[in-house]
């Protein structure tokens, strides 16, 4: 809990206007941390493999996915998207689990962002 002060003014730009100090005691609301999911290069998963990933598990756009797909193929990573902690790891354990069903190196990491 936290004691908040909340000065009162019938018109805060105007003076003679004071209405005193209250304070108020609120429950402090500590929003979850969120994680960002992020995909790796390699140097043999199929490109068409990772379009279908991205689309079936992160819901992208084949448009999105191909984007998404070429900017891990030049630059070594890309963030796909923020999620909380448990929908990130289970994206990641999808991605994972099917990439080493059709044996491929494809790597899916999260991180708190
Ligand atoms: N670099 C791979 C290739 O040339 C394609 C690829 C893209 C692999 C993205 C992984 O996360 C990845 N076939």
């Amino acid at each position: 809990m936290s004691v908040v002060t909340i000065s009162m003014s019938s018109d805060k730009d105007t003076p003679g206007t004071d209405l005193g100090v209250v304070t108020q005691v609120r429950p402090k609301t500590k929003r979850p941390p969120l994680y960002k999911v992020l995909l790796l290069n390699d140097d043999f998963t199929p490109m068409e493999f990772v379009v279908h990933v991205l689309e079936r598990f992160f819901g992208l756009s084949n448009a999105q996915a191909i984007e998404i797909m070429l900017t891990v193929h030049k630059k070594g990573v890309a963030l796909v998207g923020v999620f909380s902690h448990e929908i990130a790891e289970t994206k990641v354990n999808q991605v994972m689990d099917f990439a080493r069903q059709h044996q491929h190196p494809l790597q899916c990491t999260m991180e708190k962002e």
